[in-house]
């Protein structure tokens, strides 16, 4: 496998509860996964991210760990992590893992015993101010974040209070999560995606943040609990641990910063490989806001010599299509979305199911949410369920082909039209444009190696890199291109007259020069 891989790598991300279920209890599995390995091979994906399948009480839906060494029993166990990853390596696919280090579970061997009285200098317990809570933090779900415990103490939970806060100051905290780390390397994964990377250290002292809508600031101001420093040192004392580790593994940051500048520095030489481009997946489909995302975020990583990432969709977002308008329009964004990402220099992340063209399922009934924001906004935000929704693989049966039973989340009736079996074979789907897309970046190592701007009719992008182009239209009106000849891909039909290329709305092409 080729040397430094995930420069320019596609990168899958496989929610498990919702991608394949296996035993028919209506949640995916690792099992699940691994049947459907060869999909992903044939989409032509460098590597799968597969979200926790770690020991868990679900109150996060796994982002609560209550045993980061054993594999939930409705996942599998930890024998279905070694065929998976033997049988994506036979395949030519890495496999990344999700670790959760802000926080465990409260159900964790460690804050049990924090409830009883013992080692509570793992977890943050402060006393409160009178009756109150020791300062007017929120949680990222809403509300405080602490929560009293029987002898009148708090500690504090950035999320849910199922997912109390680690000392990260604390060495023996340090040291159990090198040896995490050291357990899952040893079983042969190829990285780790690291959970709220930006949030292990809080500012000295815990100060107050003064704002009656603390949500509002959340990945655009700085704020005492998110993007602190001393993160960093934890960091590379974890990048050492991996490097010492045969076969390129990698580090990628989940961390929502105020700035490409401040991403930028999560991805030192000696740090994170990568880290998820959010301000790309914020930027509003317009040709300002496209074009100096891209200007910003390709200038921050220069200094440190780090690709950056490209991201549209995950399990915490509203799905693209839907941000972009839904219907046609939304889909039709999508594709030349994809073809401008899969363009740009630096490595693509997906979310499972856009590649079906999946929309957010909007309509979920009350009863159905498990996403803890449903619950802790008092029922203002319905929260994450809508992205969650488990894959349709058949155009028929019982989930869709998902299992063979039901699913955890309900799924439209009209996902049958959209499955991975009615799209397979119909040329102009979603998921043939997908595989073809990715085909041809694959086949043209200029695409996703660098840019340079072109001058091109209003609200146009273009670009060019050794003997490739990608144009795509951004304005509201038909522009015309010289006619490119050698046409590699296009996201919508396009016409031709008199020598000139035209280049509907919300299009992408890729070209030979
Ligand atoms: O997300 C961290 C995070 O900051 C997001 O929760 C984000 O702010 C929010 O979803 C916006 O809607 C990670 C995981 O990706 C998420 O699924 C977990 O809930 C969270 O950490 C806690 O572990």
């Amino acid at each position: 496998m080729s040397h430094d891989w995930w420069r320019h790598a596609v990168i899958y991300q496989v929610y498990v509860r919702s991608f394949a279920d296996s035993d028919g209890d209506g949640v995916g599995d690792l099992p699940g996964i691994r049947s459907r390995l060869p999909y992903l091979r044939d989409l032509g994906v460098d590597a799968v991210w597969i979200t926790p399948f770690y020991s868990s009480p679900m109150a996060d839906g796994g982002y609560d760990v209550a045993d980061y060494r054993a594999v939930d029993p409705q996942f599998g166990g930890l024998d279905d992590v070694r065929a998976l990853v033997d049988d994506a390596h036979t395949l030519g696919i890495r496999v990344i893992v999700d670790i959760v280090p802000n926080h465990t579970s409260d159900q964790h061997a460690w804050f049990q015993e924090a409830l009883a009285g013992r080692g509570r200098e793992r977890y943050m317990f402060r006393e409160g101010v009178g009756d109150q809570p020791p300062n007017d933090w929120e949680s990222v779900f809403g509300g405080p974040a602490w929560t009293r415990v029987a002898d009148g103490s708090w500690y504090l939970h950035l999320f849910a209070p199922e997912q109390p806060d680690l000392n990260w100051e604390l060495p023996e905290v340090r040291a159990e999560f090198l040896d995490v780390l050291r357990f899952w390397l040893d079983l042969g994964v190829d990285g780790f995606r690291v959970d709220v990377a930006h949030g292990m250290i809080k500012a000295p002292g815990l100060p107050d943040i003064g704002h009656a809508d603390q949500l509002k600031l959340l990945g655009t101001e700085s704020l005492p609990f998110f993007d602190q420093d001393g993160v960093h040192e934890i960091h590379r004392e974890w990048r050492a641990v991996v490097d010492s580790y045969p076969g390129e593994r990698v580090l990628v940051a989940e961390a929502w910063t105020p700035s490409a500048e401040r991403t930028a520095m999560y991805l030192r030489p000696d740090e994170m490989h990568q880290a998820f481009n959010f301000h790309y997946l914020s930027a509003e489909w317009t040709f300002d806001a496209v074009r100096s995302v891209i200007d910003s975020s390709l200038a921050a990583v220069e200094p440190v010599g780090a690709p950056t990432t490209w991201v549209l969709s995950n399990h915490d977002v509203q799905r693209h299509v839907t941000r972009y308008g839904g219907g046609e329009t939304g889909l039709r964004r999508a594709r030349a979305a994809l073809a401008l990402m899969l363009a740009l220099p630096g490595s693509v992340y997906l979310y499972q199911g856009e590649e079906l063209g999946l929309p957010e399922v909007l309509d979920l009934p009350d009863e159905v949410l498990q996403d803890p924001m449903w619950e802790r906004s008092g029922h203002t935000e319905r929260g994450r369920d809508g992205c969650r929704v488990p894959l349709p693989w058949a155009a028929s049966g019982p989930s869709l082909g998902f299992g063979t039973g039901g699913s955890w989340l309900p799924q439209p009736a009209d996902w049958a039209k959209v499955s991975v079996e009615a799209q397979t074979g119909d040329q102009d789907s979603m998921l043939s444009f997908y595989r073809n897309a990715l085909r041809v970046r694959r086949e043209n190592p200029a695409l996703g190696a660098g840019l340079t701007w072109v001058d091109g009719p209003a609200g146009v992008l273009w670009f060019e890199r050794d003997g490739v182009a990608c144009a795509v239209n951004l304005s509201a009106t038909v522009v015309e291109l010289p006619d490119p000849g050698s046409v590699l891909l296009a996201s919508s039909y396009y016409g031709v007259r008199d020598g000139l290329l035209l280049l509907p709305p919300d299009t992408a092409l890729w070209w030979k020069l």
